[in-house]
């Protein structure tokens, strides 16, 4: 599965290129520019299986950094601030990692 099944070429292309710059990733405005935010529960957990590299069921610190490589090889790591940003958004619970059903929420909201 891959996520261009799901999100168009072009919708991925044009969101990572908005936040190219460290530091100015926005994951409202990038879930928007890529598509996801019009998808179904269904399909943005199947991108949530494709973020979580290690098939934990949680997408974790190191996972989030590499967040943007998910959606683009050719992506740029996103940065400490970034990755905490999106934690903060994310983790309802607070354990510190992002469930399928925080992610669906925050890519929803
Ligand atoms: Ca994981
Ligand atoms: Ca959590």
């Amino acid at each position: 599965m891959s996520l261009t099944s799901i999100l168009s070429a072009d919708a991925i292309d044009s969101a990572i290129k908005d936040c190219q710059a460290p530091d100015s990733f926005n994951y409202k405005k990038f879930f928007q520019l890529c598509g996801l935010s019009k998808k179904s529960p269904q399909e943005i957990k199947t991108v949530f299986g494709i973020i979580d590299n290690d098939g934990n069921g949680y997408i974790e610190d190191n996972e989030l950094r590499y967040f943007l490589q998910s959606f683009s090889s050719g992506a740029r790591e996103l940065t400490d601030k970034e990755t905490k940003t999106i934690l903060a958004a994310a983790d309802d619970d607070g354990d510190g990692k992002i469930g399928v059903a925080e992610f669906q929420a925050m890519v929803l909201s």
